[in-house]
């Protein structure tokens, strides 16, 4: 039977947070950790969407230099998003365990396309399990000649550590030697690790960047619910993806459930996030399946028609607000995914109960997604797509198979559209600017940390009037 009983659903643009006394007297005092999922923390509240046009590598690194995180998107093949996890792990590790290496007689053509690939500058040359040079793109500066063989341009007088030297003393020996790369070797000559100046810098340079215990970034990695799912996550925590997303559109399903529950069993140490889903039943199931985290939001996102197709969906704030009372009642964290345009929708998010916010139209533009910058009337754009738009479906459809080459496409039913976001330079200002307005918005709510402003938030409900207030009015602006 039909319930006739409407629910009211609001989003962010329907409420304000109430200002509340606070003892804040600078926002830095504001604490910005929160829980990702039930084992995974995070210095900042934010999280890239798991999209073709947001998260590979160069998204994901700059989200955890910056304390937050990025999922490498699923429409990749295995070995596509497992380097993706590979550079993300290699890009700020304070030690290197298993450096990349070639031969001493492949060609040097070979080894610069392999390094290039990997996005490394430089392969160790080992022969016979031993180290007997370094190759870098000073020895290849004026090579021209692919064909000639590494060990006719390597250096061969590398200078080493013993694998347990102290950073500080790896950073003397780099810095009296004027190198960059200090490989460390056991008493047998086998490559232990590898130390790198540029590694030592980064991790100065980013001191709240989120870390694993190994102290490389932390990076998630979505699949989906169907085909290879079990294999890519195996071979995505192989790499050393700190969490695996399960990422479907409608999360309260019995796929989902099931895929969930087929995770947790095969990988019980799996730090396992799902979703979307935008009620309270929905959290409940999937929590009931063993996830760590439960990400919310059906119809939200900025490309998303998912409610002008179906009719389905839930304004986001009351999706988070109906999941975050359950996920409170089993201490399971949620994520508010879609529809956060600006750092006020965030900071509402998180009062209404989400730990984290995942945004992607809002870090579309920037320098760190895939893509390249177009130029259209004078102004700069870069492409950004919902993952069920018809041009997403097309570039999955030999990577996943779960469109096949043969399909008609006349029966695909488009749940999202392919857009345009201004180009906005790089991922760093974007992120300095909705911390910068969550801590002031924590102070505003007299809170501390998020978890206080959860505890002590009051919304008030507007009217149209009273959202025509909040916004410029009465002015030309700028
Ligand atoms: P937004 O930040 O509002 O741009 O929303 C991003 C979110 O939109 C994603 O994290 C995902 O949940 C959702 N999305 C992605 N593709 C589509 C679609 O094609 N409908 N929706």
């Amino acid at each position: 039977r039909v319930s006739l009983e409407f629910r009211e659903g609001l989003t962010f643009d329907d409420v304000l947070l109430v200002p509340k006394r606070s003892d804040i007297t600078s926002r830095i005092q504001t604490d910005l950790n929160t829980r990702l999922s039930r084992n995974l923390s995070l210095n900042i509240p934010l999280i890239s969407a798991n999209m073709d046009t947001v998260t590979e590598s160069g998204m994901a690194v700059a989200m955890a230099r910056y304390g937050g995180i990025g999922i490498i998107h699923r429409f990749l093949t295995v070995k596509e998003q497992v380097d993706e996890v590979l550079k993300v792990k290699r890009s700020g590790s304070i030690m290197i365990e298993n450096p990349y290496t070639v031969g001493p007689d492949q060609t040097v053509g070979s080894a610069i396309d392999y390094a290039r690939d990997r996005d490394v500058s430089g392969l160790l040359v080992v022969s016979g399990g031993r180290l007997i040079g370094i190759m870098t793109e000073r020895d290849t500066a004026f090579e021209l000649n692919r064909s000639s063989l590494v060990r006719d341009v390597m250096t061969k007088d590398v200078v080493t550590a013993d694998p347990g030297i102290a950073m500080k003393d790896a950073k003397q020996i780099l810095y009296q030697n004027r190198i960059e790369k200090l490989p460390l070797v056991d008493a047998s000559g086998r490559v232990r690790g590898l130390i790198t100046s540029k590694d030592i810098r980064n991790t100065e340079d980013y001191p709240h960047a989120s870390k694993d215990k190994k102290g490389r970034p932390l990076v998630g990695a979505a699949v989906g619910v169907k085909g290879d799912f079990m294999e890519r996550t195996e071979a995505l925590l192989d790499a050393g993806a700190d969490t695996i997303v399960v990422d479907i559109a409608h999360g309260h399903s019995e796929n989902a459930i099931r895929a969930v529950g087929h995770i947790k069993k095969g990988f019980p140490d799996c730090e396992l996030i799902a979703g979307n889903v935008a009620t309270a039943g929905g959290a409940e199931d999937l929590i009931g399946a063993g996830v760590d985290a439960v990400k919310v939001g059906v119809g939200s996102g900025s490309i998303c028609i998912t409610r002008v197709i179906t009719g389905s969906g839930v304004p986001q704030l009351t999706a988070v607000m109906d999941c975050a009372k359950v996920g409170r009642d089993h201490d399971i964290p949620i994520i508010s995914d879609g529809g956060t345009r600006t750092s006020g929708d965030a900071t509402k998010a998180l009062a209404a109960g989400a730990s984290t916010v995942m945004m992607g139209s809002i870090l579309g533009g920037t320098d760190e997604t895939p893509g390249t910058v177009l130029t259209k009337n004078g102004k700069q754009f870069k492409v950004y797509r919902g993952m069920a738009s018809l041009a997403a479906s097309l570039g999955r459809k030999t990577k996943e198979g779960d469109v096949s080459p043969d399909d008609d496409l006349n029966d695909y039913v488009a749940e999202g559209v392919e857009a345009m976001v201004s180009y906005r330079g790089s991922v760093k200002d974007i992120l300095r600017q909705m911390t910068g307005g969550i801590r002031s918005g924590l102070s505003y709510c007299g809170a501390h940390s998020i978890r206080q402003m959860q505890q002590n938030a009051e919304f008030v409900k507007i009217s149209r009037a009273g959202f025509a207030e909040s916004q410029p009015h009465d002015v030309s602006v700028m």
